[in-house]
């Protein structure tokens, strides 16, 4: 087994909880399955071990991972930005979960930096701001945040003969299995270690299978059809694809936040596609997600021309043009990106 983390910073995150007295838990905007399983997860171990704790979140989570938040204890800070100062006015231990920036979570970024509680990240992505944490568990070579948080609690519970609840084992198994989208991106050895070993412990995988790949909306499914019949675009000298979804498009099809989750994997199953976008027109902003199948770094893509970062083969972003430009601003940057990776082969 890989190590991931020193035993060091294991006691240092197991002394902070021990002191705590009010935990506040976090994660990024949009949350996803891995950002909810994670903090739901920990919530469920921090409970285990006599912990109470909140968990905030910037905005509303997709309604397919609500079973995860049952008696809806999250709190969504958009909705109530008042309690949420409140709870962070009081917090003495902040755990951040499943981001690198602090800009990425919203209006909840400046009380993050003006708290005085002892701040921990734990992720799973590149280029952590770790300035702005006491401890910072992060390595890019887990699948997801909830693997990385597996083996942490692991290592927290050594020694103990008591099982990981059940709640905890199945958050941490919705987010990975999330996060890798049902087991075909990011998936080391050490996640199928930690599958079996939930699976050991009592997860119904095929019920947590259907809730999240089978809980989803009509219209999320109608438009996933609109998406690929009449709004892809393949750029075959490229090998790129991309969908532009406007706010119409997501209005005419009764757009939930979520709904779009996984379309932007969709033009890469065409054979030759191994770069792929997809472009959703929001009230002030395009929201970009890019993915790619081979050594194409959509992290460094995302950095250059779309506001955004994230992993080498799955990133985001964020364009502040007019939803009409977008195919051209997308095809003039691939084409910069394998100019400069052309210049950089022939030097
Ligand atoms: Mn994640």
């Amino acid at each position: 087994m890989k190590r991931y983390f020193e035993d060091e910073i294991v006691n240092d995150i197991l002394k902070a909880v021990d002191l705590a007295k009010n935990i506040v838990i976090i994660t990024h905007s949009n949350p996803d399955g891995d950002a909810i399983g994670s903090v739901t997860a920990f919530e469920g171990y921090l409970s285990s071990r006599g912990k109470e704790s909140i968990t905030i979140v910037p905005n509303q989570y997709p309604d397919y991972l609500s079973f995860l938040d049952k008696g809806k204890k999250i709190h969504i800070d958009e909705e109530n930005p008042d309690k949420t100062k409140t709870y962070m006015d009081r917090a003495d231990l902040i755990v951040a979960l499943d981001f690198n920036q602090l800009k990425r979570v919203d209006g909840l970024e400046m009380h993050v930096r003006e708290s005085k509680a002892v701040k921990i990240l734990i992720d799973h992505h590149p280029g952590p701001e770790s300035e702005a944490f006491n401890f910072v568990v992060s390595t890019t070579e887990v699948s997801s945040t909830c693997e990385l948080l597996y083996w942490l609690i692991k290592k927290m519970d050594h020694g103990s003969k008591s099982a990981m609840p059940y709640i905890v084992a199945k958050s941490l198994y919705v987010g990975m299995m999330t996060d890798t989208n049902n087991f075909s991106n990011s998936v080391h050895s050490s996640t199928f270690k930690m599958a079996y070993d939930l699976l050991e412990a009592g997860v119904d995988k095929e019920t947590l299978q259907l809730k999240v790949f089978g809980g989803f909306s009509e219209e999320r499914m109608r438009l996933m059809g609109h998406a690929l019949l009449n709004k892809m675009t393949i750029l075959k000298e490229y090998g790129a694809g991309f969908i532009i979804l406007t706010k119409g498009d997501l209005e005419q099809f009764g757009y939930c936040e979520g709904d779009t989750e996984g379309f932007v994997n969709m033009p890469l199953n065409i054979k030759g596609v191994t770069i792929s976008a997809l472009f959703s027109e929001k009230e002030d902003h395009i929201r970009v997600s890019l993915r790619s199948s081979d050594d194409f770094s959509v992290n460094k893509f995302s950095k250059k021309y779309f506001n955004g970062a994230g992993h080498e083969r799955a990133a985001g972003g964020k364009l502040y043009i007019p939803v009409g430009d977008v195919p051209q601003y997308f095809e003039k940057s691939l084409k910069a990106m394998f100019d400069k990776q052309k210049r950089a082969q022939d030097l």
